[in-house]
């Protein structure tokens, strides 16, 4: 966990709530935040911009500076070599974040997996500058100890990626299994937070962990019950986070399948953040569901935490809002149902749309013959 201040540097100064959020759930303290609107190559900062940069890491005295961005690898030795500081990008943040979470041996491999495969074009830049005598070395060391370091973590990432893979096998033959007792899937999907858990929790019974913190739940948990006379297996997810680097959704790809091969999908968003930020979090839930082949599902929308809503009108207009939004896209959308998932307020409602969602898949599967009875 890190506990050392930080300077903040984004593109867009919508970023800048989500990026100190992930900073500070990491255990990191915000110097300062700088708003750089064009990124120059080589080193990501223009020349002007990396002086005050500069400056600002002397000033302030911080170890590291986190660039919210996918940087190349190009962009982050520059920066290392300029400001002399360790430099954090999107993708390393959230790995940090996740491996404070990770439970599991497949969310662990995961991450490791997700930063050697981030680590291997850096080192491969810093060799190639190493050869052309550009730089001594990565970090300090010599030539012959970065390509051994090279070849060791291109062997550990086959070795993780065949582990995985057994895993993966592992999670699909457990999810045949399911489909052969005619068990439909439900998967609870969407942003960091939204309630997802929460809401497993109360249609399951069970009382797996929730929280305020980012990214609480790593490993998928799947559970059976009965809702209008069927047995339903509720599938609690991974969340999602805006601009989420590809990178992060291929190492996470084993546990995302789980929303990807459900037979529908309850999309959670938390209405108690202001309208804006509601759709947009929508509008990245739905890329990332379209990135993960999960777009022909079945869509229950559940605007969640409505017990902090306290003008009914604006639960309307949210509505509103998100069918027209929804309409733009192509998703296929049974129901918006607004619900508390803490405080189980219209849960019938909500329970009556799962089963239409479930008689879609009935219509088209021939299954779940009682749903509707
Ligand atoms: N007031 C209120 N709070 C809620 C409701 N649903 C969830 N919460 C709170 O929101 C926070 C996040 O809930 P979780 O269920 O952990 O959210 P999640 O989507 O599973 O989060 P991750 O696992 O991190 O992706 C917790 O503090 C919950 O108590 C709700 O309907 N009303
Ligand atoms: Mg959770």
């Amino acid at each position: 966990m890190g506990s050392d201040r930080v300077l903040l540097i984004c593109r867009d100064p919508i970023d800048v709530d989500e990026a100190t959020a992930l900073l500070n759930e990491a255990g990191y303290r915000v110097a300062k935040t700088l708003i750089v609107k064009h990124v120059k190559n080589p080193c990501y900062l223009g020349r002007g911009k990396l002086s005050e940069v500069k400056d600002i890491v002397k000033k302030l005295d911080v170890k590291k500076v986190f660039v919210f961005d996918e940087l190349k690898p190009r962009h982050v030795t520059c920066l290392m070599k300029e400001l002399r500081t360790e430099i954090i990008d999107k993708v390393l943040l959230i790995l940090e974040i996740f491996d404070l979470h990770a439970g599991s041996k497949e969310a662990k491999l995961q991450i490791e997996l997700a930063r050697l495969k981030h680590q291997l074009p850096l080192i491969r830049d810093w060799l190639r500058r190493a050869k052309l005598r550009e730089l001594p070395g990565f970090l300090g060391a010599g030539e012959y100890v970065v390509s051994a370091y090279y070849r060791h973590v291109r062997k550990r990432i086959a070795r993780i990626s065949r582990e995985l893979e057994i895993l993966r096998k592992r999670r699909e033959i457990e999810r045949s299994k399911r489909r052969e007792y005619g068990i439909p899937h439900i998967a609870i999907a969407g942003y960091t937070n939204s309630g997802k858990t929460t809401l497993f929790n109360a249609l399951t019974n069970l009382r797996k962990p929730t929280g305020t913190e980012l990214f609480t739940t790593m490993n998928p948990k799947t559970y059976a019950v009965k809702i209008c006379g069927a047995r339903v297996a509720f599938v609690d997810t991974v969340g999602f986070i805006r601009k989420i680097p590809l990178e992060i959704i291929e190492a996470f790809r084993a546990v995302l399948e789980e929303i990807t091969f459900s037979d529908a999908v309850m999309l959670t968003l938390d209405v108690s953040e202001p309208d804006e930020l509601v759709l947009e979090k929508l509008d990245s839930s739905i890329r990332i569901l379209r990135s993960i082949g999960a777009v022909g599902v079945p869509v229950v929308v559940v605007l969640n935490k409505i017990d902090l809503v306290p003008n009914p009108d604006r639960i309307g207009s949210m509505i509103t809002k998100v069918s027209g939004y929804l309409r733009s896209t192509e998703l296929n959308v049974v129901d918006i149902v607004p619900v508390s998932a803490l405080k189980r307020i219209n849960f019938d409602s909500l329970k009556d749309a799962i089963c239409r969602a479930a008689s879609v898949l009935n219509s088209s599967r021939h299954r779940m013959s009682t749903c509707l009875g």
